[in-house]
C-alpha cells in the first residue's frame, strides 16, 4: 500500500519531551499532536523526514517562499535569512525565494543548489512600518495570482528577521498551514492578544490558538484566500480609521479562526531563543536590531 505523508502521521508519537520536564501534566498546548479539529500539529520526532521527502520528490512538489526586506531590514536580516533558508528550508525540493524589496541592487548573491532560485521584486517602501508589514498581504496575493499558482504547489511566507537553524522540511507542507506562537503556547486563552476592538474587522472574542504571522503557508489557492481576506479587512479598517492591535497578525488570527488550518506547526518552527526549553528550528536573532513597537 502506498504510504502518504498523512498516513505516516498516524505513527506513534515517540514523545520528545518526557512528562517529568513538563511544567504541568496534561499540558495540551505544549505537546498535543492534534488540534481539536484533528489537524496534525507537527513536532520534531513525530514524523519520518525521509518518508515525507520521498513522497514529495515523487510527486514533483515545488515550493515558493516569500520574504520582504524593505528599508534597513535588508542590511540587517536578508543575508542571514537567505543563507540559512538555503541550508535548511525544503532541502532537496525545487524552491524559489521571492524577495520583495525597495533596494533590488542590494540583495546579496547566495550560492544555490540546483533547481533553487532567488527572484527579486521591487516594491515601494511605505512610510509607516505597520503598512510595510500589512501590505505584504496585497503583494503576496498579487504574486500568487500572477505567477506562483502556475509554477508552484505550495507557497510559504516568512518574516525576514529570522534565521533557520535546523530542518524546516516537507513535513511542514499542507493545504493551509499556521504556526503556533511560541510566547502564547502555555498561556490561558484570555491572554491571547487577538484584536478586541469591535470596530476592527479583526475583532474576535475567542479562538483556537494564537498564531504567529511570521510563518504561514499552504497551497497557492489557500494562501491567496488568506492574503485576500487579510488585505480586504485591513483596507476596510483603514476606511473606518481603525487598525488592528497586531496589524496583519490580528487579521491572520481571525482568518484561521473562521477557516481552520489543515496543519499546525509547533512553536519549534518559529522559536524565540530567549525561551530555552525547546527545539530551535527558526529563530529571531535578538542581537540584531529589532525595534520595540
Ligand atoms: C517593522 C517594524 C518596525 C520598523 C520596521 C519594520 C519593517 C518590517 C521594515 O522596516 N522593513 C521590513 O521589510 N519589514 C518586514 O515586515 C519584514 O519582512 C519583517 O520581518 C516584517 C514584519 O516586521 P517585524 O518582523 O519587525 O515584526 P514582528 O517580528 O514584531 O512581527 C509580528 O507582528 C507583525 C505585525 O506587527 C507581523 O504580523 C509579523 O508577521 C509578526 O511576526
Ligand atoms: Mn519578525
Amino acid at each position: 500500500r502506498e504510504k502518504t505523508p498523512q498516513l505516516d502521521l498516524e505513527m506513534e508519537y515517540r514523545g520528545r519531551y518526557p512528562t517529568s520536564i513538563l511544567p504541568c501534566s496534561a499540558d495540551h498546548f505544549l505537546t498535543a499532536t492534534r488540534s481539536p479539529w484533528s489537524a496534525p500539529i507537527i513536532w520534531e520526532l513525530m514524523f519520518d523526514p525521509r518518508l515525507y521527502d520521498e513522497a514529495h520528490k515523487l510527486a514533483g512538489t515545488s515550493v515558493a517562499l516569500t520574504v520582504f526586506a524593505v528599508g534597513r531590514y535588508l542590511d540587517a536580516y536578508l543575508n542571514t535569512f537567505l543563507t540559512s533558508a538555503e541550508k535548511h528550508f525544503m532541502v532537496g525540493l525545487p524552491v524559489t525565494f521571492y524577495v520583495f524589496t525597495d533596494q533590488p541592487e542590494k540583495v546579496p548573491n547566495i550560492t544555490l543548489a540546483p533547481q533553487r532560485h532567488v527572484k527579486v521584486i521591487k516594491v515601494e517602501k511605505y512610510s509607516r512600518w505597520q503598512d510595510i508589514s500589512m501590505m505584504r498581504m496585497k503583494t503576496i496575493s498579487e504574486m500568487i495570482e500572477k505567477e506562483l499558482r502556475h509554477k508552484f504547489n505550495y507557497v510559504f511566507c516568512f518574516d525576514v528577521d529570522q534565521e533557520f537553524k535546523e530542518r524546516f522540511g516537507s513535513e511542514a507542507l499542507g493545504e493551509s498551514v499556521a504556526t503556533i506562537h511560541a510566547h502564547f503556547r502555555k498561556l490561558p486563552k484570555e491572554l491571547y492578544t487577538y484584536d478586541r476592538n469591535p470596530k476592527s474587522k479583526a475583532y474576535m472574542e475567542k479562538g483556537d490558538y494564537y498564531y504567529h504571522a511570521a510563518v504561514f503557508g499552504g497551497s497557492c489557492d489557500k494562501v491567496k484566500a488568506l492574503a485576500d481576506y487579510c488585505y480586504l479587512n485591513i483596507m476596510e479598517d483603514k476606511l473606518n480609521s481603525v487598525e488592528a492591535l497586531w496589524h496583519d497578525e490580528s487579521h491572520l488570527n481571525k482568518y484561521f479562526w473562521l477557516n481552520k488550518p489543515t496543519k499546525l506547526l509547533s512553536p519549534e518552527y518559529c522559536w524565540d531563543p530567549y525561551i530555552a526549553d525547546m527545539k530551535n528550528i527558526l529563530v529571531t536573532p535578538h542581537d540584531a536590531l529589532n525595534p520595540v513597537h
